[in-house]
């Protein structure tokens, strides 16, 4: 049994279209209190973190929109996500992807205290990997894995003190990377799982590779989740459809293989945006998820080793 920890994070700024600020009261109306409950675990919902006042920073590049109200965020969400993991598994509701700059700030503060190495599994159609000097959209949740592996250009946001490892990050769904994010990649060792790698290999053999280097490491496992991961035609409450995206099948396999690890230690469930949904079945398909990850099964089978 865990110790399951809710933390609302109501954040829209980081893109631009209206909407994902309802994700928290969608994940709590589709169930995930009582999905988690059922499966035997205890459930502290912490409420919608509140961010401070909104400063007067600004950058350079003319593009980027909200970057004060970022910035409160993800001081807001660092704390809350590393005071919660002293408690239990953090599960963040949100909100846009910006909150991740918040919450892997969080995890990796968490890490650096508790002397464990912090991995890293993004599940996302984008690989999220801008500055704040690269992006052309100017939209921030296309910048929180450069700013967690500690890249230059993000001088108006909080220091990084703890940048995770380019090996111990891993990108599952890949199928959307803008020209400069391809080439602050590429002198990375982030292990990048596009749609080509899991059409070729299935998703079991990457993951499994994954998560052995995790075990061996004695790692906390933070799992960011983006709706855009999956397809469209299953999950198309999200700003940003990207055809060709995982299917019902391959995420729930991807969250079953993470619950049988036992390695995870903390959850983002990010860009819902629920103004978009067709009556509730991305967040019940997304809360559902969140019960494979968590435990729930068909048939009890005997755990597979990893390691
Ligand atoms: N890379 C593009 C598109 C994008 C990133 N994340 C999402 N979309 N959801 C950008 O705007 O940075
Ligand atoms: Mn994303
Ligand atoms: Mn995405």
């Amino acid at each position: 049994m865990t110790h399951c920890i809710l933390l609302g994070a109501p954040v829209d700024e980081g893109q631009r279209r209206p909407g994902c600020l309802m994700g928290p009261a969608a994940y709590r109306t589709a169930g995930l209190t009582a999905t988690l409950a059922a499966l035997g675990h205890s459930v502290e919902d912490r409420g919608d973190v509140r961010p401070a006042a909104p400063g007067t920073q600004t950058c350079a590049n003319p593009a980027v929109h909200h970057l004060p109200e970022t910035i409160a965020w993800t001081d807001a969400l660092r704390e809350a996500t590393a005071a919660a993991l002293t408690d239990g598994l953090p599960i963040i509701m949100g909100g846009d992807h910006s909150l991740a700059l918040g919450t892997v700030a969080g995890v990796a503060a968490h890490a650096a205290r508790v002397n464990r190495p912090q991995f890293v599994i993004w599940l996302d159609a984008h690989s999220d990997f801008h500055t704040i000097e690269s992006t052309t959209s100017g939209n921030l949740h296309g910048t929180p894995m450069a700013y967690a592996c500690g890249l230059p250009g993000f001088d108006p946001m909080p220091a990084f003190p703890n940048p995770i490892p380019g090996a111990n990050i891993c990108m599952f769904g890949i199928r959307s990377v803008d020209p400069a994010e391809h080439a602050a990649m590429q002198p990375t060792d982030i292990t990048v799982n596009d749609m080509r790698v899991l059409d070729e290999q299935g998703i079991v053999a990457p993951l499994r590779d994954f998560l052995n280097r995790v075990r061996t490491a004695n790692g906390l496992l933070h799992v960011s989740l983006d709706v855009d991961f999956l397809d469209p035609s299953i999950a198309p409450a999200v700003g940003t459809t990207v055809p060709g995206g995982t299917t019902f099948r391959e995420a729930h396999l991807v969250m079953e293989l993470l619950h049988e690890s036992g390695l995870v230690t903390s959850l983002d469930l990010v860009e819902l945006n629920p103004f978009l949904d067709e009556r509730g079945r991305t967040a019940r398909l997304m809360v559902d998820l969140v019960g494979s990850l968590m435990g729930r099964k068909v048939f009890d089978r005997p755990t597979r080793s990893y390691g």
